[in-house]
């Protein structure tokens, strides 16, 4: 192997990505936080606040989401939210601390006449310091450039699991359909987020898909969330069986040593989780949270409980998104264990 980890490669082979896969959880996790001591300061972790401005009764069928019409999960549904409603949970948002706003739909894709109103929230929400994300489903090229246009900073679009993985857990648009609006986002000029879910069933050769397919893009997002399936009654997935927590430490801490610039996001399945879990994730390289009791429709720890957390841990949230270039890249060397597997 040429490359030496720690660098940003579009060029991650199966082979390697197993070698990491199998590595020792120790080792694993060990140089995951080598890396991510080369980029980022070890201890601040980037805090985004969710705002579902759309929510259910969408005509998608992703067997994982409680927002679906196809489900019968009683979630009581919402139209698009009023701009001034918006404005008003993004001032609360950064008062607590945040400095991103993520703003979510649950449509298959955005309407023209949807387009206006959110545009008008992107340009509502940058005049009070916060940086922009939404969600909203596929995007065409002049979506993406209205979007990008308004001042958008950022567009959540996930891959969700690995292209064989995925008709199992998606049948109404196409892996392609995704790659084709990541692609839009990205000529528009915009940051892109995209990652997947960990424990709906996939094997392991599905993450390493998953994470080959982000970390090969031309230009890695910039932003990588990596959801813990929430299995909620009256979905599909909702009988599927508990993940290993070391098993989503280990898709955390790969997804670090492929992508070393992006920021990993602990997202959904949180709560969930121990704080434990949680450390464990942090070592493994993740330096970014939604924070807020609400991801869009399930919960997440209470705010306290989470800068309760930080504090125990020596956490600080992350003041700005500006990367300082590293002076001098220590080279990590990963154990001769992953290099004899992986050549
Ligand atoms: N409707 C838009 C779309 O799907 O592109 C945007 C909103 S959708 C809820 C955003 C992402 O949330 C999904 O791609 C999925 O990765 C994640 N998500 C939804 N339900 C989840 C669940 N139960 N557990 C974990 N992640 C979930
Ligand atoms: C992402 O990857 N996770 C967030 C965000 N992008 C939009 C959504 C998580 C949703 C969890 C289920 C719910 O609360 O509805
Ligand atoms: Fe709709 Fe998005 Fe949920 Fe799929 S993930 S059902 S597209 S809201």
């Amino acid at each position: 192997m040429q490359a030496e980890l720690g660098t940003v490669r579009s060029d991650w082979t199966r082979k390697e990505v197993e070698a990491l896969f199998a590595l020792p959880f120790n080792d694993l996790v060990f140089e995951a936080q080598r890396v991510h001591r080369i980029h980022f300061k070890a201890n601040e972790v980037q805090v985004s606040t969710l705002c579902s401005i759309k929510t259910g009764a969408c005509p998608e069928d992703c067997a994982y989401c409680p927002q679906s019409a196809r489900y019968n999960t009683g979630l009581e549904k919402e139209k698009l939210m009023a701009v001034a409603k918006v404005i008003e949970e993004a001032k609360e948002a950064k008062a607590a601390g945040a400095t991103r706003f993520c703003m979510g739909a649950a449509w298959r894709s955005p309407r023209a006449r949807d387009m206006e109103i959110v545009t008008e929230m992107v340009k509502e929400v940058k005049e009070l310091g916060l940086e922009t994300c939404m969600t909203l489903g596929m995007l065409d090229e002049s979506q993406a450039q209205n979007l990008a246009d308004a001042g958008l900073d950022y567009y959540n679009h996930n891959l969700d699991t690995s292209p064989e993985y995925y008709c199992d857990i998606i049948t109404t648009r196409t892996y392609q359909d995704r790659l084709d609006t990541l692609a839009n986002v990205r000529s528009a000029g915009m940051n892109v987020c995209s990652g997947g879910i960990v424990g709906m069933g996939e094997e392991e050769s599905d993450r390493i898909g998953l994470m080959l397919q982000l970390a090969n893009m031309e230009q890695q997002p910039e932003s990588v969330p990596i959801n813990q399936l929430v299995r909620v009654e009256g979905t599909p997935l909702a009988e599927q069986e508990e993940l290993d927590p070391f098993d989503f430490i280990r898709c955390i801490a790969v997804a670090r040593l492929m992508m070393p610039k992006s920021h990993v996001r602990l997202s959904a399945g949180r709560e969930q989780m121990n704080d434990q879990t949680q450390a464990w994730a942090f070592m493994a390289g993740a330096n970014s949270i939604f924070y807020g009791e609400k991801l869009l429709t399930t919960t997440n720890p209470e705010e306290n409980k989470d800068m309760a957390l930080f504090k125990r841990l020596g956490i600080e949230p992350e003041k700005s998104r500006v990367r300082e270039e590293p002076k001098a890249v220590p080279v990590p060397k990963l154990n001769e264990q992953f290099y004899e597997a992986a050549n």
